[in-house]
């Protein structure tokens, strides 16, 4: 059976053995090198998503690949209940990296979130003085920070909350990018921190106006609020820098890296900040049986070295300016608006002979280039930052073969 399984029978495998938690593109994907994906047919395709910006490194980066290979063959897991040879070599990395006095290691995403969220509350109980169990965390409307309870219980979009209460208390919703509703909610002096995306990723890679960083940055610190950036989507040369806040030289009080961090090939999320805040947490207060693993604090380093030696940062704020402006050029009543920093972009699709963007999606992976749509009418565009010029040109004329092929 194996032997000639196909495509239909993968998906069929899927949708009666599996959680319907998805709605993926039908394509069924066996292999990826550098920007490229090929499916099990065989077809290449250019891989525009980066499993949601985790392979910025490029599809099975054979340094960091081989980074996992040999600590894999030597010791994978000790758990934080014994020492092991590779994580205080990496912490040591990772924080003169990004410049934190110190880091603490987690796994995914949402629990590098939760994991922030609960420093902050213990520095808000310890340092700022808030009485017990009063603390209050502002967020944002319409951010996306991951999946677990407490996590959705601060997101505003029905699909990510509905169905899953109660919800944990604590948190006050803000506008995005309204620095007049942050100074007003700051007021109150039991606000103990400020979670923000540098760039909302799953609203649709919502760009900020010019400045909102650094203001909301100088409004927090004025109040003694920390200012805590999930930079899980928009870190590790995304945006064009190293950081998305870099971009505003703001320097989070608590940073928040997934994804990218490990280049894909492996779970890897961690917190930063410095003593006064990380040091409030104790032996037996937190932790995780795979965080810091040798796995991980080998392909950590592995994946931030590469980030330096290829010049990601600089290849993605170049390659970004090249996409936005071949996109503008695209002569199609279904382009909206193109909008992103570096190569996190995305075009807002208006509805045109009853294709959306969908559509516009299953028509590039035809045509070899594969994206999603968020919202139903925005297509997120993030290939891999190892993409060349020359390959992110030829994807640029199968993305415009695909949109006018619906409408000029
Ligand atoms: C899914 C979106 C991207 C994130 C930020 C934390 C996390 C994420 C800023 C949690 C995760 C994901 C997860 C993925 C879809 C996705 C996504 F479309 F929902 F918005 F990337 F654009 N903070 N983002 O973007 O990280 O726990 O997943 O490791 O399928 O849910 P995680």
């Amino acid at each position: 059976m194996i032997e000639t399984i196909t495509s239909q029978d993968l998906m069929k495998l899927e949708e009666k053995y599996g959680a319907h938690n998805y709605h993926p593109l039908p394509v069924v994907l066996s292999r990826g090198e550098g920007p490229y994906v090929w499916d099990m047919e065989g077809k290449k395709y250019f891989d525009f998503l980066s499993a949601y910006s985790a392979v910025n490194q490029g599809h099975c980066h054979p340094k960091i690949v081989q980074a996992m290979v040999d600590q894999s063959q030597t010791l994978t897991l000790t758990s934080r209940a014994f020492y092991n040879d590779a994580l205080g070599v990496y912490e040591k990395y990772i924080t003169e990296y990004f410049g934190y006095d110190k880091v603490l290691p987690m796994n995914t995403g949402a629990e590098g979130v939760e994991t922030a969220l609960k420093i902050c509350r213990k520095w808000a109980y310890e340092k700022k003085g808030v009485p017990e169990n009063e603390a209050k965390i502002i967020v944002c409307e319409n951010n996306f920070h991951g999946r677990t309870i407490t996590v959705i219980s601060i997101s505003t979009d029905p699909d990510a909350r509905n169905g899953f209460g109660p919800y944990t208390p604590g948190f006050i919703t803000i506008p995005y990018n309204d620095t007049d509703a942050l100074e007003k909610e700051l007021d109150d002096p039991n606000v103990a921190g400020f979670l923000v995306e540098p760039i909302q990723g799953e609203a649709g890679v919502f760009v900020p106006d010019e400045g909102y960083l650094t203001k909301a940055y100088e409004m927090c610190k004025a109040k003694n609020v920390l200012f805590i950036a999930d930079e899980v989507q928009t870190g590790i040369a995304r945006t064009g820098k190293l950081l998305a806040c870099d971009h505003e030289n703001v320097r989070p009080d608590i940073l928040i890296l997934g994804k990218a961090l490990s280049g894909g090939v492996y779970p890897v999320s961690a917190v930063l900040a410095d003593d006064d805040i990380m040091l409030t947490i104790k032996p037996g207060q937190h932790g995780s049986t795979f965080g810091g693993n040798p796995v991980a604090a080998k392909v950590g380093i592995a994946a931030l070295e590469v980030v330096k030696e290829e010049n990601l940062a600089e290849k993605s704020e170049y390659l970004g300016k090249v996409f936005r402006e071949e996109m503008r050029n695209i002569n199609s009543p279904m382009i909206e608006l193109v909008r992103g920093k570096g190569l996190l972009n995305a075009i807002v699709i208006k509805p045109t002979n009853g294709k959306e963007a969908w559509d516009v999606c299953l028509e590039m992976a035809e045509n070899g280039v594969l994206a999603k749509p968020t919202h139903g009418h925005i297509i997120r565009f993030a290939p891999p930052l190892v993409i060349t010029e020359e390959e992110l040109r030829e994807a640029i004329g199968l993305i415009k073969k695909s949109i006018l092929a619906f409408a000029t």
